[in-house]
């Protein structure tokens, strides 16, 4: 994975952008020094507080306690809208491009800030409160953001879901945070095709008795059915509601929405925000690594359905006043020019994107890049997962043309924003490494004993202070937000990750180091799609690894034992790769199945995953110590029969 090409910062880039390495150095010192001097002056500076803070942290990691900016009064839908109306009321908030290329739109911050209020007065007229959850389930549209924001700004708190999960996924979702209302469309578009959201909701909702009204907004504009009583049009509420919203005075620590995220174990967690720390992080960290200054146009190709979107797509670049791109389509619809030909046609100058995506498109030759300009573009990024360093020199050499420098930014859902990742006119870059980490993040690498290792070395990546954007909770159940993340090496914040630190103190991330694995930078939880194939009647176990995938970076590969006496068919492979697509959506597509009378397991009947890991990885010569197995003889059956086995 390593390698030592360093690409230094070009000196005409140092001297335009916002920090280079002095400065980086000597922000990062005080922010690590003196984090609670630091974070209250940027808190100032980013965000507009009604009224002050008074202590700036308070945090005790062992009982999962994180505290910011307490007793400070904002409003996140305040400071994204109404505090820029003075100074860029005419300028473009989001730019929208459809999926269909003839499809676009700009709307000004004026137009945003009178579409978020109307939106939030007529939820108010609803009669939804302060502190109730509402599920947004919506194509990647404006109104998407449109109703995140309205329900900052009256309070709500909201749990958006991904417009690719189920009807199942969904309904658990919904169920787990009570949600009260859902605000959602007719149908999406992507790839020319439709996707039934509505109808999607009308299943999950057979089942969800605490959703009282679901707003729809017409934008495919095909006939849905209708539930009296619950049922209210998007666009006659926001017409009959008063465009004059008095934004919720919100305590700094008031949640702001939940986001389901897959762990190695069970359910889908809810990971809750809260306001104020999370407000401030998604604004700097957006500023600083992107190196946002007037005039840009700032584009992140990520689903407001994932924490991305969130934070890089809405929160923090409509709190710096940015120009942000939504993009409802994917990169190979019409064909796979497509990022390049919205690039050229909104002179982006700012591109936020996937290695899963860098890397299908890569897949397609170089043509359908340079036979586009790409000339406004000047800074590209990456996230989800490890880039390989192949895919890293052809985006920054073919995309960018050796001009623009590439961010590695290292987060997670529960991250809140980016924690590792360079500064673009600060951090000389090597490829493959998200570099250095930003200001108040302060990585620490152990070793398997929870023990710290310093200089060069390998380990698991762990915090032991917070950040401003940290996760404060499980929704509903603090007591597995301690165990997940708190309990494995007390005092420290445990992501699952490993890494690797350099002699220069740059980070490599190694990937997961539990069951979760990243297909297409979605993460998933290995026991979720295990649970999904035991619904199968003719299944007596399952179990699933992550595998190397040339394209998605991991693909999903299921082990499954069949009940006695039924024979293992195509056909049954079909079922069940359509009942874990029912269950779960789409993304949950199983590559690879292979049934396996027997499953490799030690003599307490632990399955012995890492054994599965390496036949799937055709790893078959490293297979480790299998001294514990029950019966070695599963062993070699199972590599007799790997359908991929190289
Ligand atoms: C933002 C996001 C988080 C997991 C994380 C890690 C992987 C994300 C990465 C990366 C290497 C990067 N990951 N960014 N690995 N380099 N730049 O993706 O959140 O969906 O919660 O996933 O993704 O394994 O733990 P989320």
């Amino acid at each position: 994975m390593s390698t030592e090409k360093v690409y230094p910062v070009p000196a005409e880039v140092a001297s335009r952008a916002l920090i280079d390495e002095a400065k980086y150095k000597e922000m990062y010192k005080r922010s690590i020094e003196d984090p609670e001097g630091f974070w209250a002056e940027q808190a100032n500076e980013f965000m507009t507080w009604f009224k002050p803070f008074g202590k700036v942290m308070d945090y005790d990691l062992k009982k999962g306690h994180i505290r910011f900016f307490e007793g400070g009064k904002t409003n996140v839908s305040y400071n994204c809208l109404d505090r820029h109306l003075e100074t860029r009321g005419d300028q473009t908030a989001i730019i929208f491009e459809g999926d269909d290329p003839n499809v676009d739109a700009k709307i000004t911050y004026r137009e945003l800030h009178e579409q978020v209020s109307r939106l939030g007065s007529a939820m108010r007229d609803l009669g939804i409160k302060k502190g109730e959850r509402v599920c947004i389930y919506m194509p990647m549209i404006p109104e998407a953001a449109v109703a995140m924001l309205a329900c900052a700004r009256i309070g709500a708190i909201h749990s958006v879901v991904f417009g690719g999960f189920s009807p199942d996924a969904l309904k658990d979702r919904i169920q787990d945070s009570e949600c009260c209302a859902v605000i959602t469309a007719d149908f999406g578009k992507r790839g020319g095709k439709s996707v039934p959201l509505r109808a999607n909701v009308d299943k999950a909702l057979a089942s969800c008795p605490s959703v009282r009204n679901v707003i729809t907004v017409k934008h495919v504009g095909e006939e849905i059915p209708w539930v009296d009583g619950r049922d209210v049009w998007y666009h006659e509420i926001t017409a009959a509601a008063s465009a004059d919203c008095p934004p919720e005075e919100m305590d700094s620590e008031d949640p702001l929405f939940i986001l389901y995220t897959s762990g190695s174990t069970g359910k889908p967690k809810g990971v809750l925000h809260s306001t104020g720390g999370y407000n401030l992080f998604t604004a700097i960290t957006h500023k600083y690594i992107f190196d946002y200054q007037e005039g840009d146009v700032y584009w992140c190709t990520a689903d407001v359905g994932w924490v991305t979107g969130h934070s890089y797509i809405v929160y923090g670049p409509l709190t710096n006043g940015a120009t942000t791109l939504m993009f409802e389509g994917v990169p190979s619809y019409p064909d796979v020019s497509r990022f390049w030909q919205v690039i050229d046609k909104h002179q982006v100058t700012i591109f936020y994107t996937a290695p899963t995506a860098i890397r299908a498109v890569m897949g397609q030759g170089n043509g359908p890049v340079e036979k586009t300009s790409r000339k406004s573009l000047r800074l590209l990024g990456t996230v989800g997962e490890p880039i390989n360093p192949e895919a890293w020199e052809w985006y920054y050499h073919i995309v960018g043309e050796e001009r623009c420098p590439i961010v590695d930014t290292w987060w997670q859902t529960e991250t809140g924003g980016i924690l590792i990742t360079p500064l673009p006119g600060a951090t000389a870059l090597k490829p493959g490494s998200a570099t250095l980490p930003f200001f108040g993040v302060n990585p620490k690498v152990l070793d398997t004993e929870g023990k710290e290792i310093d200089g060069p070395c390998e380990g698991i990546l762990a915090f032991d202070t917070p950040w401003p954007s940290m996760m404060r909770t499980v929704y509903g159940d603090h007591d597995r937000f301690i165990s997940t993340y708190f309990a494995t090496y007390p005092g420290y914040y445990f992501c699952g990750d490993g890494c690797r630190r350099d002699e220069d103190g740059y980070y490599w991330i190694t990937g997961r180091v539990d069951d979760v694995i990243n297909v297409s930078g979605h993460r998933m939880g290995t026991a979720e799609v295990e649970s999904a194939l035991v619904l199968h009647e003719a299944v007596a176990e399952a179990a699933v690894v992550g595998y190397p995938h040339d394209i998605k970076g991991q693909g999903i590969y299921a082990y499954v034992t069949l009940m006695t006496g039924v024979e293992g068919t195509d056909e049954l492979k079909k079922e069940l790769n359509k009942l874990v697509r029912s269950e779960i959506g789409p993304i949950a597509s199983l590559d690879v199945i292979q049934f396996a009378p027997g499953l490799p397991k030690t003599r307490s009947g632990k399955i012995m995953r890492r054994i599965l890991r390496k036949i799937a990885a055709s790893e078959v010569d490293a297979l480790g110590d299998t001294s514990t197995l029950a019966d070695p003889s599963v062993v070699s059956d199972l590599i007799d029969h790997c359908p991929v086995l190289k």
